[in-house]
């Protein structure tokens, strides 16, 4: 086998070839090197310098007007046979594929610096980690990838290293920015050649190639190869006054309370108690069976690609903090002494995100995908846990999404394979984090939909495979803190209230609490959550906490139904478990007097 930088030499050579640019530029991801990347960029008009008083180290970035999100119609997962990508893939052949964009890709970065970005996706010394390389003609996207990840001279010492291993192939990630035409936009990945092809978008995940290209569609493919798991989840520690520490990774949606969780700030009632938060990461998460059973995580990225809307002191100060200084911002509105701005924020903003004075009547200032890229090591709960080579234990699974009714606050899978099902049956109302329609249900099974690189039915059997003798499985839960009141207003304050439900989630897999069976799933009980110094009236708890067994035989018809989009490679045991809950459903509703009992 060729050693690691005669793969990486040839393979950079024979991409200068097909798109010939005027000079090659290897990144070693140090401070010079970025802080001439953000001067050039200052020069070009690319980065807008913020206030530098109150924001040190802070630039704008405005992406063009029709690349302002990740393109789900125009991402394709290219498995050499078309069944492996699954209903919930775009497919091409990859011949097809290949040659549509290597005719974009072709001399595209004529008179142009093409700069070699080496990286690691995870501790640069962790067995979990996986690295890779991408290609790009965007000084914005080298210095973003530079934040999102350990870039630079040390992945490309273990890339070089591990050139003669086995496991140690790395990703080979091509992009450019082209013309941003939408017309002339894709983003390809060939999981058997470990490689991606991005052609017409500067934007996030379209763009920064190690996050869901790499880190989620190509790894989910090598997790599920040699054993473990690849998901769009934050990782969170909590520690109680106890001193017990509890490792949860939850899995909502683009858009739907990652970050915020993953940094939540305890109420003050918690704080006084001594409850401790730890943010491993907010996106994305890795993880294995260890020697003991448990699955251990780590986070592979190194930065925060953060949605800035509704960031405020209020509901993240944390984040506040982090992003106040030296920090790439995009899409976002300036005040008139040259701040960021966005909804949400105190004060008013004069020029909005496409950089024209600020009218009401063009919409929000900020727009509604706008993003921060900055260091998760800024954070004051960052942990240096995440740097842990062998990850954090976990041990509770979460999933939830926007659910303005029906879903109650929280539940609790039965076992694994209620768990299993529990992920897969997951809908949420979509956000401006994908183009298209904002608000409207649909599943998206463990958060994954846009980024699970391969048959959904094989990926619910990966799942369920982790379900054996010996493993000591995390409890799988579901939360919702999206529940609307007639009013039409949510019901639960969320944010760092949210810590009242990972308190009895812990207090579950502490053996604590009982909780009440439900078909749905185990249910906090009456006096079970801890509402102390809350202004929540006992009717919206009741709401919160409703199981509405008709709308519930409902949801799990059209449960059912969506499975079947996966046939024929559903596992007959997560059809089992939707049966198995549909039944106990129909059970409760034969029974009128316990039907009408709530909680
Ligand atoms: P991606 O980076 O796209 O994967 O998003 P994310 O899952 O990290 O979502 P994020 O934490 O950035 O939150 C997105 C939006 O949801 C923001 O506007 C938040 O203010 C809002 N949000 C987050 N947590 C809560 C919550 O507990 N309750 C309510 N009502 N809104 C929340
Ligand atoms: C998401 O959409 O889930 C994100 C933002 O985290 S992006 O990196 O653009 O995919
Ligand atoms: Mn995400």
């Amino acid at each position: 086998m060729a050693s690691g930088l005669e793969a990486l030499t040839s393979w950079v050579t024979e991409m200068a070839a097909l798109t010939r640019p005027a000079h090659i530029h290897w990144c070693d991801g140090s401070d010079a090197e970025y802080n001439a990347l953000v001067q050039q960029m200052l020069q070009s008009g690319d980065l807008v310098e913020l206030n530098q008083q109150t924001h040190p180290g802070c630039y704008l970035h405005r992406s063009d007007p029709a690349d302002v999100a990740r393109v789900e119609h125009l991402t394709f997962v290219c498995h050499p046979q078309r069944e492996d990508t699954g209903p919930n893939n775009h497919w091409m052949a990859p011949d097809e594929a290949h040659a549509k964009i290597d005719a974009l890709f072709d001399g595209c970065m004529a008179g142009r610096t093409m700069y070699v970005v080496p990286y690691c996706m995870g501790p640069i010394d962790s067995p979990l980690a996986r690295c890779g390389v991408e290609i790009t003609d965007s000084p914005y996207v080298v210095a973003n990838m530079r934040i999102m990840t350990r870039m630079g001279a040390a992945a490309q010492a273990r890339i070089e290293r591990e050139g003669m291993l086995s496991n140690g192939t790395f990703v080979k990630g091509l992009h450019s920015t082209g013309e941003l035409d939408p017309e002339r936009r894709y983003i390809m990945h060939f999981p058997a050649e470990l490689s991606i092809k991005s052609y017409g978008s500067g934007y996030g995940g379209n763009a920064l190639l190690g996050k869901k290209c790499h880190a989620l569609r190509i790894a989910s493919n090598q997790a599920r190869s040699e054993g473990w798991l690849a998901e769009h989840m934050l990782i969170v520690g909590i520690e109680n006054p106890r001193g017990e520490t509890h490792y949860i990774a939850a899995a909502f949606p683009s858009a739907c309370g990652k970050t915020n969780l993953s940094m939540l700030i305890p109420p003050a009632s918690y704080l006084r108690d001594g409850w401790k938060v730890r943010t491993i990461g907010d996106d994305i998460c890795w993880m294995r069976p260890g020697p003991d059973g448990r699955l251990w995580a780590i986070n592979p990225e190194a930065g925060f690609f953060g949605v800035a809307p509704g960031t405020c002191s209020g509901s993240n100060p944390n984040a506040l903090e982090t992003i106040a200084r030296d920090t790439i911002y995009t899409n976002v509105a300036l005040t008139a002494d040259n701040q960021p701005w966005w909804e949400g924020l105190p004060g008013t903003p004069v020029i909005d995100w496409r950089g024209r004075p600020y009218d009401a009547a063009n919409g929000p200032a900020a727009h509604p995908n706008s993003r921060f890229t900055v260091s998760a090591r800024q954070c004051p709960t960052w942990s240096q846990e995440a740097e842990a080579a062998h990850g954090v234990p976990i041990s509770a699974i979460v999933f939830g999404g926007r659910r303005p009714s029906l879903v109650p606050l929280v539940f609790e899978a039965h076992h694994w394979s209620h768990g299993v099902l529990v992920g897969a049956s997951m809908g949420s109302e979509t956000t401006a984090a994908a183009t298209g329609t904002v608000g409207v249900m649909r599943r998206d099974s463990m958060a994954m939909k846009p980024f699970c690189g391969y048959h959904y039915g094989d990926y619910f059997a990966h799942w369920l495979s982790f379900d054996q003798a010996g493993a000591r499985l995390p409890k799988v839960f579901h939360v919702n803190w999206f529940r609307k009141g007639r009013d039409g207003k949510f019901l639960w304050p969320g944010f760092g209230d949210n810590l009242r439900v990972l308190e009895w989630m812990i207090d579950r897999v502490e053996g604590r609490l009982d909780g009440v069976e439900t078909p749905i799933g185990i249910l906090p009980g009456p006096a079970e959550l801890k509402l102390d110094g809350l202004d929540l009236e006992r009717h919206q708890l009741d709401e919160l906490l409703a199981v509405d067994h008709a709308g519930w035989q409902a949801e799990l018809a059209a449960i059912g139904e969506y499975l079947e989009t996966c046939m024929p490679r559903l596992p007959e045991r997560l059809r089992k478990e939707q049966q198995r809950v549909a039944e106990a459903l129909t059970e409760m509703l034969r029974q009128p007097r316990q039907a009408d009992a709530t909680t």
